[in-house]
């Protein structure tokens, strides 16, 4: 009977360490609790703007935060941006601030900026560029690292808010509430509506893989465009709350916060989505950022939470996309076989590449796959998650 005790203990303990160790969000000892609207990394510094609280900065990975706001008169903080050793805040009002030492002290540089609500700030080559709300001028362009602006908005419409940049090569878009993306290929010297099948307009943030433009949109879901915006299809199987307020990826995982549903997940380049919401205690998420090893959510009442990227499952829906890439066609068999064989394919995705769903991958998941690529009948298993 002794024996038969330390067994059950010895399995109590492990059920115990197995679930620790899938404990899903945790919340960080930190920025609380207003509504947290922006993220940026800068080397090893992780800083998060929230609104009438300014700047924070984790030295540690989000294990600790501090506030970083001396000479930031204004402290409703919508935007952060890197440029170097730059690092500029887009405030609410106050305009955009500058700090050249990971935000021990910052400056107010708003020479030539006529509207003061910077809600969006990028940076391309040396240009940075401000977009802002409830002006009349939408975009603004600094070449001098903030010293001096000018407005870049020719082909916006007047008094269009824009609430995010996305940089791609020598493209600029920017998301905007009501009026869509618009796209400039000069630096914003010029910028065209491109808003082809985007049913809904109120674009809240972009997300960029390659050739792939992702967009999150207030109440349409997550879009996506291969074309540089030419054209737009919606990507939301799944997606149970339209209302996308950040978008970041992480390899071919597309994550998704929305506001009252968390945190979503696509894996392989917008397969369904999932929540991914265990232990995530506030579900009004502002922003998203992959730092590290890590997945960042900020959230409007509780603060910052933190997951590993190694915690959220890669294979959803069937198996055997065996590359994480496109459908499941003969490239996953070459995949596969490079694997097995020894030829030095990485997988990306253990589950994924488990065919068959059972054990371990092995010769069985390379039948089994070659049995569904040639119209043997196969039937590929839902992932076991
Ligand atoms: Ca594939
Ligand atoms: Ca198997």
């Amino acid at each position: 009977m002794k024996q038969r005790a330390k067994q059950l203990l010895t399995l109590t303990t492990l059920l115990l360490l197995i679930t620790s160790a899938q404990a899903g969000w945790e919340q960080t000892n930190g920025p609380c609790c207003d509504t947290i609207y922006c993220f940026v990394e800068s080397d090893t510094n992780l800083f998060v703007g929230i609104e009438n609280m300014g700047v924070l900065l984790s030295v540690n990975g989000g294990t600790s935060w501090t506030a970083v706001n001396s000479g930031l008169t204004n402290t409703d903080v919508y935007a952060l941006a890197v440029s170097g050793t730059n690092l500029f805040a887009g405030t609410y009002g106050g305009g955009v601030f500058l700090s050249t030492d990971n935000g021990t002290s910052w400056t107010a540089v708003n020479n030539g900026l006529t509207d003061m609500n910077v809600t969006a700030l990028a940076v391309s080559g040396t240009n940075l560029f401000a977009g802002t709300w409830g002006g009349t001028n939408s975009v603004f362009i600094s070449t001098d690292n903030g010293n001096s602006w000018s407005a870049a908005n020719s082909g916006i419409a007047q008094g269009t808010n824009v609430n995010d940049f996305a940089v791609s090569g020598t493209n600029l878009f920017a998301g905007t509430w009501k009026n869509g993306v618009y796209l400039s290929t000069d630096n914003g010297t010029s910028w065209m509506a491109v808003n082809n099948n985007l049913t809904n307009l109120n674009v809240s943030s972009f997300a960029v893989s390659g050739t792939s433009l992702f967009a999150g949109t207030n109440g349409g879901g997550v879009f996506l465009s291969t074309d540089n915006g030419t054209s737009w299809s919606a990507v939301n199987t799944d997606l149970t709350e339209n209302r996308v307020s950040s978008l970041a990826l992480s390899d071919t995982n597309l994550f998704a916060g929305t506001y009252y549903g968390g945190v979503f997940l696509a894996a392989g380049n917008g397969a369904a989505w999932v929540a991914v919401n265990d232990s995530l205690k506030d579900l009004i998420v502002g922003a998203l950022i992959v730092s590290d090893l890590n997945l960042f959510a900020g959230t409007r009442n509780s603060g910052v939470f933190r997951r590993p990227l190694n915690d959220f499952p890669c294979c959803i829906g069937k198996t055997g996309n065996v590359n994480m890439s496109g459908i499941v066609d003969l490239a996953d068999l070459s995949a596969l076989v490079s694997y097995l064989t020894g030829g030095g394919y990485v997988l990306p995705c253990l589950e994924e590449a488990n065919v068959n769903g059972i054990g371990i991958v092995d010769l069985a998941d390379l039948s089994a796959l070659v049995n569904y690529l040639t119209g043997g009948g196969y039937v590929l298993p839902n992932c076991q998650l």
